[in-house]
């Protein structure tokens, strides 16, 4: 297999593109087509501090890596989440990102939350001693992450939250969202999600990627991170219509990228609308400052009482 730019040996073939190509123009392809979309979305500046949510996983690391080699001002975060499962998973996350700014970017900062250290429990013990835990992690899980890369985000007077998120995430909770007609979630879906009342503003330029791209730039990269998934993440929905839809790709390549992107278009131009679901107000939670819709305290800190 040729590359189609200078004939050298092709390490990937992007059939959706029509291109194959060698390792040096498969990085800078790759790198282009991030700060394209960054662009296209106005997602932010060179001047502007952005915050790099990093799991220690493929698509976090090459995102931080690809901001890094544009010179953005991306500082990267993450939260270590406690969770062991036997097979040491948070330990061998954190491991992963130290190791990425160590061997490629050692001028890099890397912020780290560990929520055990600041708030007493890990993520599995959380979900097994509280009642919106109830025994299932992910149901506390995600609420902490938000809330502590909002105030990460808030505290260092960052720009904006960056997450790795590729087009099989975007699609598959596309298909997930139009199965069942969440029109509040279809209306909202969406690359980049505006600062609102103290939220703040969250991007993901890696919505054109697909995510055996990302998987495939980390190698050739040199990148080593996390190749197993949460141990929680097994059996989740998400996952199940990825597998659907890589099936579908496999009998029409690009079907993935055309959905997504017509999604957006037909949204953009007016073509279709979905109504937003009515946004409850926020406002301060009494005890943290952040910014909430349920009481006077918000979910977050309501979990540790
Ligand atoms: S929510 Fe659930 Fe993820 Fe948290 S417990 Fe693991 S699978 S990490 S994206
Ligand atoms: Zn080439
Ligand atoms: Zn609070």
């Amino acid at each position: 297999m040729k590359c189609s730019k200078c004939g050298g040996l092709a390490v990937i073939n992007l059939h959706q593109h029509r291109l194959r190509l060698c390792a040096n123009h498969f990085i800078d392809w790759f790198v282009t087509m991030t700060q394209r979309t960054i662009e296209h979305y106005r997602m932010f500046t060179p001047d502007d501090p952005v915050l790099v949510a990093v799991s220690g996983g493929k698509d976090s690391l090459a995102l931080w890596d690809v901001l890094l080699r544009l010179g953005y001002r991306a500082e990267g975060m993450h939260i270590d989440l406690g969770i062991d499962e036997g097979i040491g998973y948070s330990g061998t996350s954190l491991d992963k990102c130290h190791k990425f700014v160590a061997e490629h970017h050692p001028a890099a900062v890397l912020h780290v939350v560990d929520v055990e250290r600041e708030h007493g429990r890990s993520i599995p013990t959380l979900a097994r001693t509280t009642q919106r835990g109830r025994g299932k992690p992910c149901a506390v899980c995600g609420l902490v992450k938000r809330h502590v890369m909002n105030r990460v985000a808030r505290d260092g007077g960052f720009v904006a939250i960056a997450t790795g998120h590729n087009m099989d995430d975007e699609v598959a909770v596309l298909m997930q969202n139009t199965l069942h007609w969440q029109t509040g979630y279809l209306a909202r879906q969406a690359p980049v999600l505006e600062e609102r009342d103290g939220l703040a503003r969250k991007v993901k330029p890696f919505v054109r990627i697909y995510e055996r791209e990302a998987a495939a730039y980390a190698l050739v990269r040199g990148i080593d991170y996390i190749y197993d998934e949460c141990p929680f993440a097994k059996g989740s929905t998400t996952n199940f219509y990825k597998e659907l839809l890589n099936r579908l790709e496999l009998n029409s390549p690009g079907a993935k990228q055309q959905f997504y992107l017509q999604f957006l278009q037909a949204r953009n131009r007016g073509q279709v609308s979905f109504a937003e679901a009515e946004q409850a107000a926020l406002h301060p939670c009494l005890r943290c400052g952040q910014p909430t819709t349920a009481g006077e305290v918000c979910a977050f800190c309501r979990l540790w009482e």
